[in-house]
């Protein structure tokens, strides 16, 4: 297949390239080098040494003699020049990571609410209109969030794959539909994600796109088998109070002696899944893509459920580190359950990695390797959700000092 990764120079798009090129299928890389960019923004790095694009497609041609293209445009404000660019490719297939991905950022200040709509909802439907004014017949694959249903809206009921059973009343007896999850998003960043899915449905119904999406949970882990051939390809590890996730943000804490920074009582639930399962799962998405006329498909990209605390304690059992039970902020809830279903995937063949197989080579391979470049003043979370300034200003006392 011919295969458009936008976004192809991230955290999970690189190696997504990288397995889907090796796997013999023509892969371009469109990405706008934006996250990189916030890097210098925030002044801090990947905690792995992460390689120019470049320098990335000639050392994976030179270790698998395979070309992978790239193409440096913004899908936010260059249509014109992403409609050319699908007219000539023709692609097969096209995975849409391309967002700004971070809820922290996302909630840091007006300026980065905006970028984060503006980019994210508009990345997504230039590529849907450019998609139906070229008349380019290619399946979608988008990676949305497990954030999108909110945490704790259905009690005890394990989540669904996107669609909701509900029962209504009429004067003619009752009327059973299948509806669009309730969206309850957390954060600006998370509700990008719940705009893009009503743009799905829309262009899916009026016409006739292939689009599935793939409802995301956490992604740890570092490396896959092709990222890690060569030290030049080794993908991103994000461990800063912004960017970073939670269980990497432990591995890497614990590989320094940092305290484990757990937000609240750690009581909040949340899905996960190993980074090589996801670029399996984007495999799997491709396909078994919907018949052209159906809703989009939604699949539940995750393979485990864990509480913040249990990983904090798990991570300090394993590596050795303190646990600092620091005020959230985030407005979210202090404890959640969470009961999700991602049968799809498992009937589709995926085989999971589980946080017990690969915590300890994550731990030790790659955040006590690179445990040198990090910068501890990056580490504490310091972007509030806060509805007032005021508000802000008092948890920010309550927290450590940036050094
Ligand atoms: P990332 O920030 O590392 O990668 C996103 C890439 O998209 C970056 O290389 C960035 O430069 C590019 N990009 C952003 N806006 C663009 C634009 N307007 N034009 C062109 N390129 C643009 O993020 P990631 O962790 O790899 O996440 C990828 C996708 O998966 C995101 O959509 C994210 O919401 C979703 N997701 C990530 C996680 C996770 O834990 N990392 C979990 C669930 C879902
Ligand atoms: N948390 C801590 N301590 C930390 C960091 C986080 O206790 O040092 C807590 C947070 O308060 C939150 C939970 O851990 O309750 C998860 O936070 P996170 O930063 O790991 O994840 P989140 O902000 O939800 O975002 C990440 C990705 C995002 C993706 C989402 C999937 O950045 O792109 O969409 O995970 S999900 O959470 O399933 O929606």
């Amino acid at each position: 297949m011919r295969i458009l990764v936008l976004g192809g120079d991230g955290f999970c798009g690189w190696p997504t390239s990288l397995y889907l090129s090796e796997r013999g299928h023509d892969v371009t890389i469109i990405d706008n080098l934006s996250r990189r960019k916030i890097d210098v923004e925030l002044e801090v790095e990947s905690l792995t040494p992460i390689r120019p694009i470049g320098e990335r497609i000639r050392v994976w041609r030179e270790v698998a003699k395979r070309d992978i293209g790239f193409v440096n445009l913004d899908l936010a404000t260059e249509y014109d020049r992403l409609a050319a660019l699908l007219a000539e490719l023709r692609p097969d297939a096209i995975v849409h990571f391309a967002e700004q991905r971070a809820a922290p950022y996302s909630m840091s200040s007006p300026k980065a609410k905006r970028y984060t709509v503006d980019n994210n909802v508009r990345a997504t439907h230039n590529l849907l209109t450019a998609l139906v004014a070229t008349g380019v017949d290619a399946a979608v694959v988008h990676l949305g969030t497990m954030g999108v249903y909110g945490y704790g809206w259905s009690g005890n009921a394990p989540i669904p794959e996107g669609y909701l059973t509900v029962k209504v009343q009429t004067p003619d007896g009752e009327l059973e539909r299948e509806i669009l999850h309730p969206a309850n998003p957390g954060s600006v960043y998370h509700l990008t994600k719940t705009l893009d899915q009503l743009l799905f449905s829309f262009y899916a119904k009026n016409d006739r796109l292939r689009i599935t999406d793939l409802h995301q949970g956490i992604v740890w882990g570092t490396q896959t088998e092709q990222t890690s051939r060569d030290e030049r390809l080794i993908n991103r590890f994000d461990y800063d109070g912004q960017y970073g996730t939670v269980l990497n943000r432990f591995l890497m804490q614990a590989a320094i002696g940092h305290p484990l920074t757990v937000h609240g009582s750690g009581g909040q639930t949340r899905a996960f899944i190993h980074i090589r399962d996801t670029v399996r799962c984007i495999e799997i998405a491709l396909q078994n893509p919907p018949e052209s006329g159906s809703r989009p498909r939604v699949l539940n990209q995750m393979t485990e459920t864990h509480r913040v605390l249990d990983l904090a304690k798990l991570v300090s059992g394993v590596m050795g580190a303190d646990i600092a039970y620091l005020p959230n902020p985030r407005i979210e809830a202090d404890e959640n359950d969470l009961l999700v279903r991602n049968d799809q995937f498992l009937a589709l063949g995926l085989q999971p990695t589980t946080l017990s197989e690969g915590l300890l080579e994550e731990g030790s391979k790659i955040a006590a390797r690179y445990r040198r470049r990090a910068d501890p003043t990056k580490i504490v979370a310091r972007a509030v959700w806060r509805d007032s300034m005021e508000k802000a200003d008092d948890l920010l006392t309550e927290l450590p000092p940036e050094s």
